[in-house]
């Protein structure tokens, strides 16, 4: 066996729970699980102390997003390596064509931009407009390149907003397909009413863009898609979830035994709402991300929906701008760009409240954190385990490690950190992406290009089953003789 190595002296943590056991690597791949493992000659990494788990996987991200007259400003490379610091070995993220721009055009796009990347990466493509082009090329996407997953935004009026006959459409041939239909539930007609409502009154500061997306407005759109989705039978997975209002809708579907899926941003389990009127306009816009951050009731709601199952995944919807481009919207909160950083932060933040308060298991963190997107997304046990014959993945987790979060030591791309003056313990020591070793001892070894483009397969027949709607009983013709 040749370029072994092995993690020695650890507890392995998977979803599945904890055991004292060591892990052999040959190459890209895990080899074996266990102890008194065969490894003459292997490159030994010590793991006392600490425990052993697969890497993160973050399933929403916007590297260098286009996006409301700018571009995120942290790229592919940056991004993945930011992400590789703070335990994270995978992003899933978006390609978004323009209204009228060929899908295929768009992805084609992506991929050139994410060729940079440090780490493996996969995309969602968002549908944002429909025509027999669009039904086509969801087809090439899921056949030919790998695509399980279309994203749809119910908000962003005249920009990539999503109506229903778009989502019908598109939910009908992503559940044909046997792909996943995701969404960014917020009405966007409502955004739209609410802003110039707001702006008319003289707000027109950042504190003006949660009051123009209020819980309400979300959980509206969560509630519409749901039902859209389980009349059609269509699978249905909800981006960034943030309030009670939408957690509600998603519950009840899951308690119906709807096919329905729900993702909770870091963010957003731990930050208020109380940014948007900090006297500082600079500060306050960098909280601008949509949903927004919501008051703390929210926050317990959300956990205890991660808690409860009915949040699955956790992500960050990183989507970095700088200072500069927020302050495009400087007279006018409407425009300032949407989006917030954090992929390097979301495994410590998810650690320090989640585990440490006892809110989550170490197996449970594993889950929410890597496993549970592996499985939705279609890519478990290559991504989000440590079975052999996966890809090598793997992050060694200090959980005594104490840091003060700041934009000063962040290897974000980005001139604020969300998440500055949290102190968190633990951490990642050494983060490995398909077996090499790109972060350990607080130093970034990251490859630019080392990264590869993950191919999820779309999902067999029985699995869009399960959402058709209990009482919708095969229609027969009336016989009037
Ligand atoms: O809506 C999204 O997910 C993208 C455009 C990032 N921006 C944001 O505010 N969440
Ligand atoms: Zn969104
Ligand atoms: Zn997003």
């Amino acid at each position: 066996m040749t370029n072994l190595k092995i993690i020695q002296g650890g507890t392995v943590v998977t979803a599945e729970g904890e055991m004292r056991a060591d892990v052999l690597i040959e190459g890209e791949k895990i080899v074996a699980v266990g102890t008194d493992l065969a490894s003459d000659g292997a490159e030994v990494i010590d793991a006392t102390g600490a425990y052993v788990m697969p890497g993160g996987i973050d399933p929403h991200t916007h590297m260098e997003l286009p996006f409301m007259g700018t571009v995120a400003s942290e790229d592919f490379f940056s991004g993945t390596s930011a992400a590789a610091a703070g335990g994270t070995t995978m992003i899933l993220d978006f390609v978004i064509p323009a209204p009228q721009q060929r899908l295929m055009e768009a992805y084609k796009q992506w991929r050139e931009w994410a060729a940079k990347s440090a780490a493996d990466y996969s995309f969602h493509v968002a549908v944002t407009w429909w025509d027999q082009s669009v039904h086509d090329d969801m087809g090439t996407l899921t056949t030919e390149h790998g695509v399980n997953s279309f994203k749809h935004f119910m908000a962003y009026k005249n920009a990539i907003m999503c109506d229903d006959e778009v989502l019908v459409n598109s939910f009908s041939r992503a559940r044909d397909l046997g792909a996943l239909a995701t969404v960014h539930a917020e009405n966007g007609e409502l955004v739209y009413r609410l802003q110039q409502e707001i702006f008319d009154k003289g707000i027109t500061g950042p504190e003006g863009h949660p009051l123009s997306r209020p819980p309400e407005v979300e959980g509206e759109a969560a509630n519409r898609a749901i039902r859209i989705a389980e009349v059609l039978g269509a699978p249905l997975y909800l981006v960034h979830t943030s309030c009670i209002d939408a957690l509600e809708a998603v519950t009840r579907a899951r308690l119906e035994g709807q096919r329905v899926f729900a993702e909770v941003l870091a963010q957003h389990l731990v930050i208020d709402d109380s940014h948007y009127r900090n006297p500082s306009w600079e500060h306050a816009a960098h909280y601008v991300m949509s949903p927004p951050f919501r008051s703390k009731e929210h926050q317990d709601a959300l956990w205890r929906g991660l808690q409860g199952g009915m949040l699955q995944t956790t992500a960050t919807d990183h989507c970095c701008f700088c200072t500069p481009q927020k302050a495009a919207g400087k007279d006018d909160f409407r425009k300032i760009p949407n989006g917030t950083g954090g992929v390097e932060d979301r495994m410590s933040v998810l650690w320090h409240h989640g585990v440490r308060t006892g809110r989550l298991t170490p197996s449970e963190f594993v889950a929410v954190t890597s496993t549970n997107t592996a499985k939705i997304f279609n890519i478990h046990p290559r991504k989000g385990s440590l079975k052999p014959g996966a890809d090598a993945d793997i992050v060694i987790w200090d959980p005594e490690q104490t840091r003060t979060i700041s934009k000063e030591t962040s290897h974000q791309n980005v001139d604020f950190n969300i998440y500055e003056g949290m102190e968190v313990t633990g951490g990642a020591a050494t983060t490995l992406s398909r077996g090499t070793v790109v972060w350990t001892n607080g130093e970034l070894r990251t490859v630019k290009g080392a990264g590869k483009h993950i191919e999820r397969p779309c999902f067999p027949d029985y699995w869009a089953g399960q959402s058709k709607r209990n009482t919708l009983a095969e229609p027969t013709p009336v016989d009037r003789g």
